[in-house]
């Protein structure tokens, strides 16, 4: 019996975390955008060459926060996709906007930009697309038909720390990016995220927001909430920055054995290896489509050996209880995307994941 988890947290060693907080003992200054804040910032806007980054206290809040500093008009329609995970359709309804689902496209399961255009109205404000499990979306697609309909463009690049497109971090397209360092991630901060960002002017939006929309000792110009990272946090992303390129290294080894047991099977689909993307291989996604075993059976056989895989993106956030009075809810409405969720399994994928185990939980999905 294993005991495999779909994933596992990246941490530094205990002696060379507890050297980058020991400072705050001598110093007290926990939080509120502290010496290790600052430094993560800086290192972070460096590693993506972009000119601003705003630190957070999870992901979910810096794009709930990148959607507000927006100041779209409520009731506006915000194009996006119901294969993703929860946070990205809260964040747009809990800025008051109404979530409009494109479908995904089947080799990559980023939105589909071919049917975006038909989705548009009067009425339409935003693009909320979604770099899943890594994929980066039609970047240059999308910002043509932004472009062509004056709407504004905020990735969620949760999955997407690392991945480059042409050269260029994934941190520099539409808008905005946010990024997720929660513990489950490629790159993270115990919780935590970020917004990056070119615009000089988002810069006070973003880091007043996160402080209940201090402006200044004695101003408050928004209604903000706190949504700021502490120094623990930022501790653990200098830590983990540190040892990044090997660890993906190491990823991409997991995933090259996946993809030499798996690859060629009949009835199993791997995500499409991107055109001049370099990866961060984050997840592993395999989609059982006319396979010997369905979907939830390879799950249950995976649970009966210990090991742990997870079921993202299903159910889509267009059927989820809390969206079903919204006209534009409805997986009928995203085929592609519903044959994806019933289909699609992350198989588990982390940095000290050894090529055994993959070829023991290769040994049971083929068995
Ligand atoms: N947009 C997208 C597209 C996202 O995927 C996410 C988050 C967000 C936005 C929002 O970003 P954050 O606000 O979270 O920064 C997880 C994560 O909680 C969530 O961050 C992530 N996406 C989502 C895809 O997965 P669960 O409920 O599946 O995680 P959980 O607790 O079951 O953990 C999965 C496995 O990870 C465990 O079996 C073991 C391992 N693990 C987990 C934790 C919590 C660790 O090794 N260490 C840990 O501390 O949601």
């Amino acid at each position: 019996m294993l005991n495999i988890l779909v994933t596992r947290s990246s941490m530094p060693s205990y002696e060379e975390y507890c050297e980058e907080i020991k400072e705050l003992w001598d110093t007290h200054w926990l939080t509120n955008m502290g010496p290790k804040h600052k430094q993560l910032q800086k290192e972070l806007e460096e590693y993506f060459s972009i000119p601003h980054v705003a630190l957070y206290t999870n992901g979910h809040l810096a794009l709930e926060n990148a959607i507000a500093a927006l100041n779209l008009p409520k009731g506006g329609e915000v194009i996006t996709t119901p294969f993703t995970f929860a946070s990205t359709t809260h964040a747009i309804v809990r800025n008051g906007l109404v979530p409009v689902f494109c479908d995904v496209k089947e080799d990559d399961y980023t939105i589909d930009t071919k049917m975006m255009e038909e989705l548009i109205t009067d009425n339409t404000v935003a693009i909320v697309p979604v770099h899943v499990y890594g994929n980066m979306c039609d970047v240059g697609e999308i910002d043509r038909i932004a472009k062509k309909y004056g709407l504004k463009v905020i990735y969620d690049a949760a999955h997407a720390f690392a991945v480059k497109y042409k050269g260029q971090s994934s941190a520099s397209f539409g808008d905005a990016s946010m990024f997720s360092f929660h513990a489950t991630k490629v790159f993270n901060t115990i919780e935590g995220g970020c917004v990056c960002f070119k615009d000089d002017s988002w810069l006070q939006i973003l880091n007043d927001m996160k402080n209940f929309g201090i402006h200044g000792p004695e101003s408050v110009e928004y209604v903000g909430g706190n949504a700021k990272m502490n120094e623990f946090q930022a501790a653990m992303g200098l830590c983990n920055l540190r040892h990044l390129d090997k660890e993906i290294a190491k990823r991409k080894k997991v995933v090259e054995r996946y993809r030499e047991r798996l690859e060629g099977v009949e009835g199993i689909k791997l995500s499409v290896i991107q055109k001049d993307v370099e990866s961060n291989y984050a997840y592993f996604p395999v989609v059982f489509d006319g396979y010997k075993y369905t979907r939830n059976e390879v799950f249950e056989k995976l649970a009966e050996q210990g090991i742990g895989t997870r079921k993202y993106f299903f159910p889509l956030t267009n059927s989820f209880e809390c969206y079903r009075n919204y006209p534009t809810a409805g997986t009928e409405k995203t085929p592609v995307a519903q044959h994806m969720a019933l289909r699609v399994l992350t198989l588990p994928l982390y940095v000290d994941l050894s090529l055994e185990d993959v070829d023991r939980i290769c040994d049971v999905i083929l068995g």
